[in-house]
This record gives C-alpha cells, structure tokens and sequence, in this order.
C-alpha cells in the first residue's frame, strides 16, 4: 500500500476510513439535525425548489419550501462541528500539508446536505480555481455523515486530474470550461467516493470533483472543511466581504 502522501501526489486525493470514532459521529449527526430543525443560519438553500424538488421531505425545507443545501460557517457553530474540524480532520490534514494550517471561514466550512430526491447536482469543478485568489495549494476534506451510496448524490472525483492545472478561473468559466475540454475524463474516468459513515476523503484544490442529485431516499449528509498550508490573507487578492477570515490551528 502506497503511503498516504505518494497517493495524494499521484491521484490527488486519499481516503482515510473510520476517521471519526462512533460517538463523534453520533455528535456530528445531533448537533446537524439540531440545526436543521431549528433552522439556524447561515444557511445555503438550493435555487430551485418547485416542481423538481416536489419529493424533497419538509423535514429539509424551510416555511417558503427552500430545500437546504447547506448549513455555512460550521466552525463557528462550535461543538462537535468545530471539535471534529480542530480535531481529526486537521490531523489527517497535516499529514498531507505542513502546520501551521489554517482554515477559512467564508471559504469551504459547511454541512452539506444532499435531502432525499434532491435532484440537483454540484457540476463538476476545482475548489482552488474557482476559488482563484493566489494559490492553489490547499486541500479540502468531506467527512461522511451517512455512507455515500451509487443513487445519493455520492461525490465524484477524476483521479490524477489535480496534474493539468487550473482548467479556468472562477465558477463560471471553471465549469462551463470543464464541461467542454474535460467531458471525457469525467465520463470515463470518474470515481465514486465509496465512503461509510465516519470515513473521510481528502482532495488537492485542483481535483475535478462533483456530484449528482440525490435519487434515493437516503440522506447524504457530509462536512466539509479547506484547509489551507499558511494564511490565505498574505496571498489572496481578495478584498472586501469576500476577503478571507481565517483562523489559526496550533
Ligand atoms: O459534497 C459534494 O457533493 C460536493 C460539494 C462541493 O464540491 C462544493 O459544494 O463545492
């Protein structure tokens, strides 16, 4: 078995099984349900929530039918959200890049929550192009809430295309490019992220990654935290709201 960071240079990502012990998983999973049932912001809601989303359970919307996306700024939030993110996932982080790292608030910091028969996609893209403020060197790691099946939305990656670079800088011309020169990698090459409750995978910021829209009726609940080798601040040309806020881990 090659070593953990041999695999991350040569296919851009790893998986790390049973990252989170039972009772942290346990943790995750309350203190989401928690936050979903009380509707605590900030929170990323899909743009359509019609018809194509008439199957998605109430459970997951809000008064005005908004399906969930996201719960933002899971750091903040504190409890088992910012203990699994200080704790096992920074740790497994730092075996792939050097400490000090820190993460970004207003950057990847989120519960995703793909309900049941959510149909919408995350199109395929690169965290660090889209992001495209000054490096592209951090990674971003998903740890899963519930095990990531073939029908419910599992996350897809193209391994090795970390290797070609940036493929367009910002959302749109990142995807839209993707979409036109990388149709066949991610059509023939693409993997499922086959991970259990508790497993975790962690990805170079130029990985081709997505996911489709849950057909199931399986949660695929997952946290996702970019962790990035130095403060962002000294590098990003980001100004503004959308400036970084970034936080130390000792
Ligand atoms: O968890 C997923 O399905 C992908 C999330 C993602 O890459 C994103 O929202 O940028």
């Amino acid at each position: 078995m090659k070593e953990m960071h041999e695999q991350y240079q040569e296919n851009g990502f790893v998986i790390v099984r049973h990252l989170l012990s039972a009772s942290e998983l346990q943790a995750l999973r309350e203190q989401t349900e928690d936050a979903i049932l009380h509707r605590t912001g900030p929170i990323v809601f899909e743009q359509e929530s019609g018809a194509a989303c008439a199957a998605v359970p109430d459970h997951y919307r809000d008064e005005q039918g908004r399906v969930f996306r996201r719960l933002s700024r899971v750091i903040d939030r504190g409890g088992a959200f910012e203990q699994v993110v200080r704790g096992p996932l920074a740790d497994a982080a730092a075996r792939l890049l050097p400490r000090p790292l820190f993460v970004c608030l207003n950057r990847h910091n989120m519960l995703m929550l793909k309900a049941p028969y959510n149909p919408a996609p995350v199109p395929w893209h690169q965290d660090a192009a889209v992001w495209d403020e000054g490096t592209f060197e951090h990674l971003s790691a998903i740890v899963a809430l519930d095990d990531f099946l073939p029908d419910n939305g599992c996350l897809e990656v193209v391994p090795g295309s970390h290797r070609q670079g940036p493929v367009g800088l910002g959302w749109e011309e990142n995807t839209a490019r993707i979409q036109e020169s990388c149709r066949r990698a991610t059509a023939e090459q693409a993997v499922r992220m086959d991970l259990k409750a508790g497993d975790a995978v962690l990805f170079h910021g130029l990985l081709l990654h997505g996911s489709p829209g849950n057909a199931s009726a399986h949660t695929r609940r997952s946290l996702t935290a970019a962790f990035f080798p130095g403060d962002l601040r000294q590098v990003s040309t980001r100004r503004g709201e959308s400036a970084p806020q970034v936080r130390e881990l000792p």
